[in-house]
């Protein structure tokens, strides 16, 4: 692993990263076909690291990331904590947000890494210069209705996750609570994901977002453990927009072996929808064709959740039809006459019947079945069912308490030991 990540660093240092002033370019498609469509525009925020060893790390997370931004392509606008313009970051941050496209099919990945704090009211983000706060950052995103991906990789991040969510917001928080105090790994390690191999748990060539946070939050709790030390943070995601986050240990690969107590929906299918660095399958689809495929998976999945109450003869062709327009995006060509969808005595993956690979399709389905057939852990190796499993810890009761605190970070009280900061 070290090697790995020793080779992508020298690999952003030799190709010397291109830094993108404030206004970033209008990431339309070059019409010529000489370069690569942008892939979505990334900010990244790189806090007060407070010391030259957090620098050194928050450094390392941002070679990493803009080495993938490379391999996207993604222009990439850095705030480094610093003065030399004479704006304070803070500043920055909102400058920055108001001269980007708000609207549009482009995903806007924002990253930040560094140190955060709580005190049962505020959560904030360290600057140098003033802080700012979650309430702060909703604000300066009110006006984005483009998909936006917020990467909360610092301590104490969780009210982050829970006042920022909303419609296609994409939100990752590296704490599970703002009690959650000390110095969060989880940055370092997601920027390290976005590029490992191992990353894809589904095997099909691409990290979509999904599997860089479960195997990135896979990465820490071995961190932790092989350090012989208490865990500290426990990361979130929250991609269906409740402010409700879902914990990263409840994903096997791409898959959820749990569900909320409440019956409430669990995260996942959006963040696998995607990628940074997509498959040659995936680049060859447009934005707009992504977004119909999105849209139709997030039918399927609706329709296999309602089966039970489904006449057989109606799920059968809502099945098929929806089978059919996902095709269509990717053989167009065969439009005109697809093959019949035969009927299938259990719901199948959409890669199955189309024969893609295409990322996100099977993507956290719930189905027990398909779940079985398909799940695989993070490094690839075949994973037996869900209901199979020694007890992993993942229990529904306790899951759904801890999805509760995420959400009510006020009902928590601090742990002892989480008051201040601790380092590597
Ligand atoms: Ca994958
Ligand atoms: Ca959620």
């Amino acid at each position: 692993m070290m090697r790995f990540v020793q080779f992508i660093l020298g690999l952003s240092i030799a190709l010397s990263v291109p830094r993108i002033a404030p206004a970033i370019p209008d990431p339309a498609s070059d019409p010529s076909g000489d370069n690569p469509s942008p892939q979505a525009e990334i900010l990244l925020i790189v806090g007060a690291p407070g010391s030259e060893r957090f620098a050194a790390v928050f450094g390392e997370a941002r070679q990493l990331i803009e080495a993938a931004a490379i391999s996207a392509p993604a222009p990439v606008n850095v705030i480094q904590d610093d003065l030399t313009d004479g704006t304070p970051p803070r500043q920055q941050i909102f400058d920055v947000l108001k001269e980007m496209k708000p609207d549009g099919l482009l995903p806007l990945w924002i990253i930040l890494t560094g140190h955060g704090t709580f005190d049962g009211v505020d959560a904030k983000f360290n600057l140098r210069g003033e802080d700012i706060t979650s309430k702060e950052f909703k604000e300066a995103l009110q006006r984005f209705t483009r998909p936006v991906v917020l990467v909360l990789g610092f301590s104490a991040s969780a009210p982050f996750l829970t006042d920022l969510a909303g419609p296609d917001r994409i939100i990752l928080s590296a704490t599970k609570s703002g009690y959650e105090m000390n110095y969060s790994h989880f940055a370092r390690y997601f920027a390290e994901a976005l590029l490992d191999p191992d990353a894809d748990a589904d095997r099909d060539e691409q990290n979509s977002l999904l599997e860089t946070f479960v195997f990135a939050a896979k990465q820490v709790r071995d961190f932790y453990e092989s350090e012989n030390r208490l865990l500290t943070e426990n990361a979130l995601i929250d991609d269906n927009g409740d402010g409700r986050g879902t914990p990263a240990e409840w994903f096997n690969g791409v898959f959820t072996s749990s569900e909320a107590e409440d019956g409430t929906e669990v995260d996942g299918l959006r963040a696998h929808q995607l990628v940074l660095i997509p498959n040659e399958i995936e680049r060859q689809l447009s934005l707009e064709d992504r977004q119909l495929r999105n849209d139709l998976e997030k039918e399927l999945r609706l329709l296999r959740k309602n089966k039970d109450q489904t006449p057989p003869e109606s799920y059968r062709r809502q099945l098929e039809q929806i089978f059919r327009q996902i095709a269509r995006i990717y053989y167009p060509e065969k439009s005109q006459d697809p093959e019949p969808v035969e009927e299938q005595p259990s719901d199948q993956t959409p890669q199955s019947e189309t024969g893609t690979d295409a990322p996100g399709e099977t993507a956290n389905d719930a189905d027990p079945q398909a779940a079985e057939s398909k799940n695989v852990n993070p490094d690839g190796t075949a994973q037996s069912s869900p209901s199979d499993e020694p007890d992993s810890g993942r229990q529904p009761q306790a899951e759904t308490e801890t999805e509760t605190e995420a959400a009510d970070e006020s009902s928590e009280q601090p742990s002892s030991d989480s008051a201040k900061e601790e380092d590597q």
